[in-house]
Protein backbone atom coordinates (compact mmCIF):
# COMPACT_ATOMS: atom_id res chain seq x y z
CA UNK A 1 0.00 0.00 0.00
CA UNK A 2 1.31 3.93 -0.31
CA UNK A 3 3.14 5.03 2.11
CA UNK A 4 0.37 7.75 2.35
CA UNK A 5 -2.70 5.31 2.76
CA UNK A 6 -4.02 7.17 0.36
CA UNK A 7 -4.15 6.86 -3.46
CA UNK A 8 -1.82 8.17 -5.23
CA UNK A 9 -3.00 10.45 -8.71
CA UNK A 10 -1.31 10.57 -11.46
CA UNK A 11 -2.65 12.09 -14.95
CA UNK A 12 -2.04 10.40 -18.12
CA UNK A 13 -1.81 12.65 -21.31
CA UNK A 14 -0.57 12.14 -24.85
CA UNK A 15 -1.40 14.20 -28.03
CA UNK A 16 1.69 13.35 -30.54
CA UNK A 17 2.00 9.80 -31.91
CA UNK A 18 5.19 7.98 -31.04
CA UNK A 19 5.79 6.46 -34.23
CA UNK A 20 3.64 6.26 -37.71
CA UNK A 21 1.28 3.78 -36.11
CA UNK A 22 1.05 4.36 -32.51
CA UNK A 23 -1.23 6.97 -31.99
CA UNK A 24 -1.56 8.35 -28.11
CA UNK A 25 -4.42 6.78 -26.58
CA UNK A 26 -2.00 3.17 -27.37
CA UNK A 27 0.98 5.09 -26.11
CA UNK A 28 -1.21 6.16 -22.78
CA UNK A 29 -2.37 2.19 -22.09
CA UNK A 30 1.01 1.62 -22.37
CA UNK A 31 2.56 3.68 -19.95
CA UNK A 32 -0.09 2.39 -17.56
CA UNK A 33 1.40 -1.05 -18.66
CA UNK A 34 5.13 0.16 -17.66
CA UNK A 35 4.14 1.83 -14.27
CA UNK A 36 2.05 -1.92 -13.20
CA UNK A 37 5.54 -3.21 -14.37
CA UNK A 38 7.66 -0.78 -12.23
CA UNK A 39 5.67 -2.10 -9.27
CA UNK A 40 2.62 0.48 -9.11
CA UNK A 41 -0.80 -0.91 -8.42
CA UNK A 42 -3.17 0.84 -10.24
CA UNK A 43 -6.32 0.88 -8.21
CA UNK A 44 -8.78 2.74 -10.60
CA UNK A 45 -8.83 4.26 -14.21
CA UNK A 46 -10.82 6.86 -15.55
CA UNK A 47 -12.18 6.68 -19.58
CA UNK A 48 -10.45 8.23 -22.04
CA UNK A 49 -11.30 11.73 -23.23
CA UNK A 50 -10.36 13.79 -26.15
CA UNK A 51 -9.81 17.15 -24.57
CA UNK A 52 -8.86 20.47 -26.47
CA UNK A 53 -5.95 22.01 -25.49
CA UNK A 54 -5.46 24.07 -22.67
CA UNK A 55 -4.43 26.88 -23.18
CA UNK A 56 -5.82 27.06 -26.18
CA UNK A 57 -4.21 26.89 -29.24
CA UNK A 58 -3.17 24.81 -32.23
CA UNK A 59 -1.58 22.04 -31.43
CA UNK A 60 -3.20 18.31 -31.66
CA UNK A 61 -6.23 17.81 -29.10
CA UNK A 62 -4.99 15.39 -26.39
CA UNK A 63 -5.62 11.72 -25.07
CA UNK A 64 -6.09 12.04 -21.17
CA UNK A 65 -7.05 10.18 -18.07
CA UNK A 66 -6.67 9.62 -14.54
CA UNK A 67 -5.38 6.99 -12.26
CA UNK A 68 -5.34 6.16 -8.94
CA UNK A 69 -2.17 4.22 -7.64
CA UNK A 70 -0.80 2.69 -4.76
CA UNK A 71 3.30 2.18 -4.25
CA UNK A 72 5.51 2.05 -1.30
CA UNK A 73 7.92 4.71 -3.39
CA UNK A 74 8.18 8.52 -1.65
CA UNK A 75 6.87 10.99 -3.72
CA UNK A 76 10.46 12.24 -5.12
CA UNK A 77 11.24 8.06 -6.45
CA UNK A 78 7.71 7.77 -8.33
CA UNK A 79 8.69 11.10 -9.96
CA UNK A 80 11.65 9.59 -11.15
CA UNK A 81 9.86 6.28 -12.33
CA UNK A 82 7.58 8.59 -14.59
CA UNK A 83 9.52 10.71 -16.07
CA UNK A 84 11.80 7.05 -16.84
CA UNK A 85 8.98 5.81 -18.53
CA UNK A 86 8.14 9.40 -20.22
CA UNK A 87 11.46 9.26 -21.94
CA UNK A 88 10.91 5.68 -23.27
CA UNK A 89 7.88 6.33 -24.36
CA UNK A 90 9.60 9.10 -26.74
CA UNK A 91 9.25 12.11 -24.61
CA UNK A 92 11.29 15.45 -25.49
CA UNK A 93 13.10 17.10 -22.47
CA UNK A 94 11.87 20.43 -23.43
CA UNK A 95 8.23 19.46 -24.30
CA UNK A 96 6.66 21.19 -20.96
CA UNK A 97 3.72 22.91 -21.57
CA UNK A 98 3.75 22.06 -25.79
CA UNK A 99 3.01 18.91 -27.74
CA UNK A 100 4.52 15.42 -26.28
CA UNK A 101 3.66 11.54 -26.74
CA UNK A 102 3.45 11.17 -23.30
CA UNK A 103 2.63 13.29 -20.05
CA UNK A 104 2.46 11.75 -16.63
CA UNK A 105 1.66 13.84 -13.59
CA UNK A 106 2.27 13.48 -9.98
CA UNK A 107 -0.92 14.71 -9.30
CA UNK A 108 -1.53 14.73 -5.62
CA UNK A 109 -0.27 11.87 -3.29
CA UNK A 110 -2.86 11.31 -0.67
CA UNK A 111 -3.15 14.32 1.10
CA UNK A 112 0.17 15.59 1.16
CA UNK A 113 0.39 19.21 0.59
CA UNK A 114 4.19 20.21 -0.45
CA UNK A 115 5.22 23.62 -2.17
CA UNK A 116 8.61 22.63 -3.67
CA UNK A 117 9.85 25.81 -5.00
CA UNK A 118 13.12 23.48 -6.54
CA UNK A 119 11.01 21.00 -8.20
CA UNK A 120 7.91 22.56 -9.58
CA UNK A 121 7.08 19.07 -10.50
CA UNK A 122 7.10 18.27 -7.30
CA UNK A 123 4.39 20.37 -5.62
CA UNK A 124 1.94 18.70 -4.12
CA UNK A 125 -1.18 18.57 -5.43
CA UNK A 126 -0.41 19.31 -8.46
CA UNK A 127 -0.89 23.23 -8.55
CA UNK A 128 -2.98 23.70 -12.23
CA UNK A 129 -5.28 20.42 -11.53
CA UNK A 130 -8.18 22.08 -10.03
CA UNK A 131 -8.95 23.90 -12.73
CA UNK A 132 -8.14 21.61 -15.34
CA UNK A 133 -11.71 20.45 -17.03
CA UNK A 134 -9.29 17.55 -18.44
CA UNK A 135 -7.70 16.39 -14.95
CA UNK A 136 -10.94 16.74 -12.81
CA UNK A 137 -13.32 15.20 -14.87
CA UNK A 138 -11.49 12.04 -15.41
CA UNK A 139 -10.62 12.16 -11.39
CA UNK A 140 -14.06 13.12 -10.46
CA UNK A 141 -15.37 10.25 -12.48
CA UNK A 142 -13.36 7.39 -10.40
CA UNK A 143 -13.24 9.29 -6.97
CA UNK A 144 -16.11 12.10 -7.04
CA UNK A 145 -15.45 12.78 -3.11
CA UNK A 146 -11.75 13.12 -3.24
CA UNK A 147 -11.32 16.16 -1.36
CA UNK A 148 -7.95 18.33 -2.68
CA UNK A 149 -5.78 19.07 0.14
CA UNK A 150 -5.49 22.97 -0.23
CA UNK A 151 -8.36 24.09 -1.64
CA UNK A 152 -10.49 21.16 0.64
CA UNK A 153 -13.54 20.88 -2.18
CA UNK A 154 -14.55 17.91 -3.35
CA UNK A 155 -13.35 16.71 -6.79
CA UNK A 156 -17.15 16.62 -8.73
CA UNK A 157 -17.85 20.35 -7.65
CA UNK A 158 -14.39 21.70 -9.24
CA UNK A 159 -15.14 19.43 -12.22
CA UNK A 160 -18.22 21.17 -13.21
CA UNK A 161 -16.71 24.27 -12.40
CA UNK A 162 -13.29 23.23 -14.35
CA UNK A 163 -15.30 22.34 -17.60
CA UNK A 164 -16.38 25.44 -19.14
CA UNK A 165 -14.71 26.55 -22.03
CA UNK A 166 -12.82 23.36 -22.64
CA UNK A 167 -13.89 20.64 -24.88
CA UNK A 168 -13.72 16.67 -23.42
CA UNK A 169 -15.42 14.07 -25.14
CA UNK A 170 -15.05 10.80 -23.88
CA UNK A 171 -13.87 8.37 -26.12
CA UNK A 172 -12.80 4.80 -24.51
CA UNK A 173 -14.16 3.02 -21.43
N1 LIG B 1 -1.21 19.30 -20.70
C1 LIG B 1 -0.53 20.41 -20.65
C2 LIG B 1 -0.96 21.64 -21.29
N2 LIG B 1 -2.24 21.56 -21.88
N3 LIG B 1 -4.18 20.40 -22.48
C3 LIG B 1 -4.89 19.26 -22.48
N4 LIG B 1 -6.10 19.23 -23.04
N5 LIG B 1 -4.42 18.11 -21.91
C4 LIG B 1 -3.19 18.07 -21.32
O1 LIG B 1 -2.79 17.02 -20.81
C5 LIG B 1 -2.43 19.26 -21.30
C6 LIG B 1 -2.95 20.41 -21.89
C7 LIG B 1 0.75 20.48 -19.93
O2 LIG B 1 1.08 19.35 -19.32
MG1 LIG C 1 0.97 17.92 -17.66
MG1 LIG D 1 4.20 16.69 -16.95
Amino acid sequence: MSVSEEPILVGVGANLFLNDEQAPLTTCKIALQKMEGLGMTILQRSSWYLTSPVPADDQPWYINGVVSIASDLLPNLLLRELLLIEKQLGRLPDSRGGARTIDLDLLAYGGRICDNMGNPSLTLPHPRMAERGFVMLPLSEILPYWLHPVLGVRAEVLAAESRSGQKLVRVSP
